[in-house]
């Protein structure tokens, strides 16, 4: 809450975002892999030829990885397998990015946590 405060653009944890209503199918999406606990999609706004969002299909208070707690640790790790599962399925054994954007700073938009699966090109660094 006190981070809540210092950036009114954060959404409460209850709040729901766009990636509740694609997780429960009332929003359409490409989905590439789906199991019990987490979803796979095309980005709507690819910044490479392979853009894909892996979300938990239940948020469970993680609107950004800042705030994950000891609870969590089960179902990221969870999260880390399925990025991999992705990546073999998209065929990405050239190289691939797995990006979290948290925050304000880190142009994070939607606030229920995300991974940002990228592949398919040459990779820059430092990012942008
Ligand atoms: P971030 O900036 O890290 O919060 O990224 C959110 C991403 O989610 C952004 O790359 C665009 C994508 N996105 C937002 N809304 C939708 C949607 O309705 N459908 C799909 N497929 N992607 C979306």
């Amino acid at each position: 809450e006190v981070e809540q405060a210092q950036h009114p653009q954060i959404p409460a944890p209850n709040e729901e975002t766009i990636f509740d209503k694609i997780a429960s199918k009332q929003i359409p999406a490409n989905i590439v892999y789906e199991d019990d606990l987490v979803m796979a999609f095309r980005d709507i706004s690819p910044q490479a030829p392979v853009h894909i969002v892996l979300i938990p299909k239940h948020r469970d208070g993680l609107t950004r990885l800042l705030v994950a707690e000891e609870r969590h640790k089960a179902l990221l790790g969870h999260m880390m397998w399925a990025a991999s599962e992705v990546a073999r399925r998209e065929h990405l054994e050239a190289g691939w990015r797995l990006t979290v954007n948290d925050g304000v700073w880190g142009s994070q938009s939607v606030y229920h946590l995300h991974f940002h699966i990228l592949g398919g090109r040459q990779m820059g660094w430092p990012p942008g």
